[in-house]
């Protein structure tokens, strides 16, 4: 029987991960764990949840004694853009808390996930087919913090034993839980505001590809890869994934086709342009494949076909 604390249960992955563990594992045996922001209603409503924050270590100990915790999935980050404008705050939770994370779980015999991204690749990594093992040199917080937090992760799994695994996501696109301050987070605004407006004003230009993922996918990612036969792992940690690569003209024609009206124009924000520039446009994701049998499901037409479909339905009800 498994034993779950989910830490940043209110962001755009942890509000839906933890529903799907929840759906697997059973209610009681997935903690939500939050910060400031309380869960939506559906995670409160479904299962325990307690304060937990990943900088403040006696309060993850507490929660892994009171529910004898044998997994922890930490969700808690500053997305890219914001974490340029804090990187002092994106430090302290990215890696100060993947730490404290760490520490936790070799003392109490947790497995942990850790979310890497493409950010923790940098202007000199080859943004073609980028490799899973390659050049990583990031030039903004959040790629140090996720450098930091893959290294560590394999420091605690080869000096300590503890179960560590990660996947470096692209961005993630979904219809429950909006992102907030990431460089990838325009592909899921384009499909709100084409429901509700028609239009659309992209902050970044065309041309920039980017990896990308529909969130079911991105659950699976994470459950399959905490399954997966450890014999089998030669990675562990930090696994390139990606379902899709395009650029903001494709995903536009996309949305076109199902409102043919819709119409994009650009006021490219100058900072996440910087940092979209130095991420890759599309990562070999072999690895993954090999190793625990990555397979997303959704692509771009499907993925977007899905998104209007679940935007359009909370905008007829008036929930957006
Ligand atoms: C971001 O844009 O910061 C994230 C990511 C790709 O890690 N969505």
């Amino acid at each position: 029987m498994k034993n779950i604390l989910i830490i940043g249960t209110a962001g755009q992955i942890g509000s839906e991960l933890t529903m799907r563990l929840r759906s697997i594992y059973g209610n009681n045996n997935v903690i939500a764990g939050f910060r400031k922001t309380m869960p939506s209603q559906d995670v409160l409503e479904s299962g325990p949840k307690e304060m937990v924050d990943a900088t403040m270590p006696e309060r993850i100990v507490e929660v892994v004694k009171k529910y004898n915790i044998d997994t922890i999935y930490n969700l808690a980050a500053l997305l890219s853009a914001v974490a340029e404008e804090r990187p002092q705050a994106a430090w302290n939770v990215g890696v100060n808390g993947v730490y404290n994370v760490l520490e936790v779980a070799r003392e109490h015999g947790c497995a942990v996930f850790f979310p890497s991204s493409i950010g923790a690749f940098g202007p000199s990594t080859p943004l073609d087919d980028t490799p899973q093992d390659t050049i990583q040199r990031p030039n903004t917080m959040y790629g140090v913090t996720k450098v930091a937090g893959e290294l560590l992760s394999d420091y605690y799994f080869k000096r300590f034993g503890v179960d560590t695994r990660g996947l470096r996501y692209p961005g993630i696109i979904s219809n429950v839980t909006l992102p907030g301050g990431g460089t990838t987070d325009y592909a899921v605004e384009i499909f709100y505001e084409a429901i509700k407006n028609k239009k659309f004003t992209c902050p970044l230009p065309a041309g920039t590809f980017l990896d990308m993922m529909y969130m079911p996918d991105a659950l699976d990612a994470a459950i399959n890869l905490m399954e997966a036969d450890p014999a089998k792992l030669k990675h562990r940690n930090a696994f390139n994934v990606s379902a899709m690569s395009f650029d903001p003209e494709i995903i536009a024609a996309e949305v076109k086709k199902h409102i043919p009206d819709f119409v994009m124009d650009y006021d490219v924000s100058a900072a996440k342009k910087a940092i979209a520039d130095t991420w890759p446009n599309n990562m070999d994701d072999s690895a993954a494949r090999a190793e625990w049998g990555w397979d997303p499901k959704y692509k771009l037409p499907e993925m977007a076909g899905d998104m209007l479909k679940v935007i359009g339905e909370k905008h007829a009800k008036g929930l957006i």
